[in-house]
């Protein structure tokens, strides 16, 4: 894996597929530890609080792997990397939704089928246009998805559209926009895989129809930190569980007084 490569990839492409950033044991113990919380929390869908009560899950948060590729990319602008928000971990398959006697979406028309096309600053509180033209995005997986279950969908290179409006507010591109005209692909991913791409970029996803375990976190640039609010705040007591390498990646929370 060529990290300078796949942030290139990431930089034009708006997205990029790194494989493997959990593999092995490491991944066996991930998928134990996911379980093993959601049946004592009794949820599978954890926000960032519910994904800290597990030090496992906890140490999974940037791998260096997949950080290597996002440190590649904040260089390309002269920044650097700083992690954002966790927005927890979930399995979006629910049995007690799913009908298996009806018949399944057709998805290989992706400018009509309904995937929730969306750019994720859509969801994003007093969004700044300068902190979130450089944002990211990730998506770790813990099981295979597919082209027609459970796959992520991309709308190549749509990152471009955004644009500074008044007040650093981002002006957003209408998703018919995007559904004509874009290039939309489907990512389908093995475990153990990251989907970094960024905050602009347009994406959904394809329902499931079994076992579909991600979690995500996002990055910003250090150095826009605090144009931007609403951060997820590390504790000392998460520090402790996160690997002492991956620190730098955590920026204190109050701005240094001056
Ligand atoms: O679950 C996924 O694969 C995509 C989730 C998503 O689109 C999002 O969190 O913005």
């Amino acid at each position: 894996m060529n990290a300078q490569h796949l942030a290139f990839r990431l930089i034009v492409d708006g997205y990029v597929v790194v494989p493997d950033v959990i593999a092995g044991a490491d991944m066996e113990d991930f998928s134990d530890a996911f379980e093993s919380h959601a049946g004592k929390i009794g949820t599978r869908h954890m926000d960032f609080a519910g994904l800290a009560g597990s030090p496992r899950m906890l140490a999974r948060l940037c791998p260096p792997k997949m950080m290597d590729v996002v440190d590649a990319f904040y260089a390309h602008y002269s920044q650097t990397t700083a992690f954002a928000c966790c927005s927890g971990i979930r399995d979006i398959f629910d049995p007690a939704k799913y009908d298996a006697s009806q018949p399944w979406p057709d998805y290989s028309d992706l400018s009509t089928a309904s995937v929730g096309w969306h750019d994720d600053v859509q969801g994003v509180k007093e969004p700044s246009f300068r902190a979130m033209s450089t944002s990211l995005s990730s998506l770790i997986y813990l099981d295979e998805t597919f082209a027609d279950n459970g796959a992520y969908v991309t709308a190549v290179g749509t990152h471009h559209l955004a644009n500074p409006g008044e007040g650093d507010r981002p002006i957003l591109s209408p998703s018919s926009l995007v559904r004509e005209h874009a290039e939309l692909r489907h990512l389908p991913v093995k475990p153990g895989s990251a989907i970094i791409h960024r905050a602009h970029n347009w994406h959904g996803v394809v329902s499931a129809r079994q076992r579909r375990r991600v979690m995500i976190h996002t990055f910003i640039a250090r150095e826009l930190y605090f144009e931007q609010p609403g951060h997820t705040v590390i504790e000392e007591e998460h520090l402790e569980h996160i690997p002492a390498e991956r620190h730098k990646y955590i920026v204190r929370t109050e701005p240094a007084a001056h």
